[in-house]
């Protein structure tokens, strides 16, 4: 437990270190409206976004009108009571079960989505789980020897065909196989695709169709890999492809190489999406699951 605290938390630095430092500037002044329009502006650059730094600031001011000589130190547990009562809300949505368990993986390129799904099985492994990875990146050169090798350090099985064939094929496959050879989870990567390619979507949903055939119900799981340093742009990005193919969860990778990482924040606010799995580091070991508890606290220690 001590040990996936840290992770979160030393991946948190960036974030924390910019959030912290600006935040405990203002505490020597009397808070007034130029103090919450610098809170205000600090908020949001820690793209905390628009409407939660908003209700941050409302919720501030009304605690500040009730505790006038509230401490520096109590204003940081106002903030942080407010976070975690956010990310306590009941999720929008949710996952469904199965056997074995169906995991699509989707997102844009580049945002860590094959070296996620490395993490992820080996995770998984770790608990005792029968893995097999689909290899439906079939577009990008490389994409394939890229995941054959993950499963290969990792022992897992691995179905995957020729470059350029159709990924739903990939996932028809690999799903049959799964059936067969009695895999407990199955994680399905996908080729990045940019948000506003429409056609791009669209194969989703036939992956999509194609799992369910296979496996009713499946996939159980669509998870979105967001890019953590980009800020901002992760809740737009969370909005399409919810629009095109429902989300149950997300896993927020390169949280360790952010100061954006307040992100997570409107995430939840606007869309209720889980999130699951955040991303720490480059290696094997550097994923772990979410825990908003831990998560808050380090964002504003
Ligand atoms: N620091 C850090 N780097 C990460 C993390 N997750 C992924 N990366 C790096 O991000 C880069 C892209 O990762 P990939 O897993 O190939 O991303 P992808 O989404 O599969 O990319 P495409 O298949 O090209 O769309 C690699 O250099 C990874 O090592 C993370 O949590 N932290
Ligand atoms: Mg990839």
């Amino acid at each position: 437990m001590f040990g996936i605290f840290k992770k979160i938390k030393s991946a948190l630095s960036k974030t924390r270190s910019f959030l912290g430092s600006k935040i405990r500037a203002l505490f020597g002044s009397p808070w007034n409206e130029e103090t919450f329009d610098q809170l205000e502006q600090i908020l949001y650059q820690a793209d905390i976004g628009t409407k939660v730094t908003q209700e941050f600031i409302e919720d501030l001011k009304g605690f500040l009108r009730k505790n006038p000589e509230a401490s520096s130190e109590e204003i940081l547990a106002r903030m942080r009571t407010f976070a975690q009562d956010l990310l306590n809300a009941p999720p929008k949505t949710q996952a469904s079960t199965g056997h074995p368990l169906v995991f699509l993986i989707v997102g844009i390129n580049g945002s860590g989505k094959t070296t996620s799904i490395a993490k992820l099985a080996n995770l998984l492994k770790k608990e005792g789980k029968k893995v097999l990875l689909a290899a439906g990146d079939t577009f990008r050169a490389g994409a394939i020897d890229q995941l054959s090798l993950w499963a290969h350090k990792l022992g897992v099985d691995i179905v995957k065909a020729q470059s350029g064939s159709d990924p739903s094929s990939v996932a028809f496959d690999a799903l049959t196989a799964a059936k067969n050879r009695g895999s407990d989870v199955v994680l399905i990567d996908t080729a990045g695709r940019l948000q506003n390619k429409t056609d791009l979507m669209h194969e989703l949903e036939k992956i999509r169709r194609v799992c369910n055939k296979v496996i009713p119900g499946s996939p159980h799981e669509i998870i979105l890999v967001l890019d953590a340093t980009i800020g901002q742009n992760a809740v737009d990005q969370a909005q399409v492809f919810h629009q095109f193919t429902p989300l149950t969860g997300i896993l927020m990778a390169k949280l360790d190489g952010s100061a954006k990482g307040g992100v997570i924040l409107p995430i939840y606010r606007e869309m209720g999406i889980p999130i699951r799995w955040v991303g720490v580091g480059e290696q094997i070991d550097d994923l772990t699951p979410f825990n908003s508890s831990e998560y808050v606290s380090g964002l504003f220690e």
